[in-house]
């Protein structure tokens, strides 16, 4: 298909209520659906799942199974599923075959951080990240357009369908929006501010509090201590190797922490888990696009890559001796140092740098 074909098959520019009849229209007379949600779930994916999960159950009475890939790490995440009975399962439990509708939210068929086995096409995607070259591969498709979160999105299907949230599902939704558009400061849109309202008055706000500020283990304490300890600053730049960690999405929270250094622009971490590198960036300047930028360091590496604005990630197959995962980690590097304008810098350790006279 061309991409104008394509591109067209994209309900995004649609109103919430013409969407939704699609939706209803493709899923009544199935069998049972799978929601899954991206891999190693963050919580605008999961609520967004289980919010597509009632629609689809109360409007369309399709039963419904809401199912993750990876691991849920972040102690926010796990808290997150504990304190609101979210249910989610691991996709080690899903049959695809005894199921026949399938749906993806938070990201898309081709973009690869999802569990979905490649023989599945996915009936329905809906997502908050921009729309892939390879354009619209699903028969329902609401990706792209300006939401800082996919449970905006879900949000406006609730409506359009007349339903109200539950207090878990509204806390859910809000936190969704809340923790990907940074307490609404960052890629924020009115739908998105609209939702967040929206949803305020049906929240519990003490499950909320319990879930942004959860007790944390001690390895995440050690775990920022090397982070720290091992970063380098560039004049643009930070980057940190952080070895092995024992939960993929804290690449992504090191990153973001680091982000807020005074004076470089980009945030740059990375981390190994079950033989996958994890690559996590952020950057200051809302001008630069760090989706892309991971996109052109990490293109011929394998894996899969993603992101949109300010923030992006990235995992690679790490394999090979010793040595080989070694040299892709300096490699990467080297390619990131070039994308971002330190090339040939030798930095300062981070615990070395003069405070500011
Ligand atoms: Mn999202």
């Amino acid at each position: 298909m061309s991409r104008t074909a394509t591109d067209e098959l994209n309900l995004a520019s649609q109103p919430a209520k013409q969407k939704l009849e699609k939706l209803l229209r493709l899923a009544k007379g199935k069998k049972s659906a799978v929601v899954l949600t991206h891999d190693n779930p963050d919580p605008d994916s999961l609520a967004s799942a289980v919010a597509l999960k009632l629609i689809l159950e109360k409007k369309a009475s399709v039963p419904t199974l809401v199912a993750y890939g990876g691991i849920i790490g972040r102690a926010e995440n796990l808290a997150f599923v504990r304190e609101l009975h979210l249910p989610v399962v691991p996709v080690s439990q899903v049959v695809f075959d005894e199921h026949d509708f399938l749906a993806l939210v938070d990201t898309q068929q081709t973009i690869g951080n999802h569990s979905l086995p490649a023989q599945f096409a996915a009936d329905v995607v809906i997502d908050h990240h921009p729309l892939r070259e390879e354009g619209v591969t699903s028969p329902f498709a609401d990706v792209g357009r300006d939401y800082g979160a996919t449970s905006t999105l879900l949000v406006e299907y609730l409506r359009a369908a007349r339903l109200q949230p539950d207090g878990a599902l509204a806390t859910a939704l809000f936190y969704g929006i809340k923790a990907d558009t940074r307490d609404l400061d960052r890629q924020t849109y009115d739908p998105d501010i609209d939702s967040y309202l929206w949803l305020f008055p049906n929240i519990d706000r003490e499950l909320l509090a319990r879930i942004e500020h959860p007790e944390v283990p001690a390895r995440y304490f050690q775990l920022y201590h090397a982070a720290i300890e091992r970063a380098k600053v560039y004049s643009d730049a930070v980057i940190t190797d952080l070895g092995e960690v024992y939960s993929p999405d804290m690449v992504a929270e090191v990153a973001e922490r680091l982000s807020f250094l005074e004076g470089p622009r980009w945030s740059f971490a990375f981390g190994s888990f079950r033989s996958q590198l994890y690559a996590s960036l952020r950057v200051s300047d809302k001008r630069m696009r760090a989706g892309r930028l991971i996109r052109d360091v990490c293109v011929d590496l394998g894996g899969s890559s993603g992101g949109h604005g300010s923030m992006a990630g990235a995992r690679l197959p790490l394999s090979g001796t010793r040595a080989q995962r070694v040299a892709l980690k300096r490699e990467l590097v080297r390619r990131f140092k070039k994308a971002c304008g330190v090339e040939g810098e030798r930095g300062t350790a981070l615990l070395n740098l003069a405070p500011p006279a």
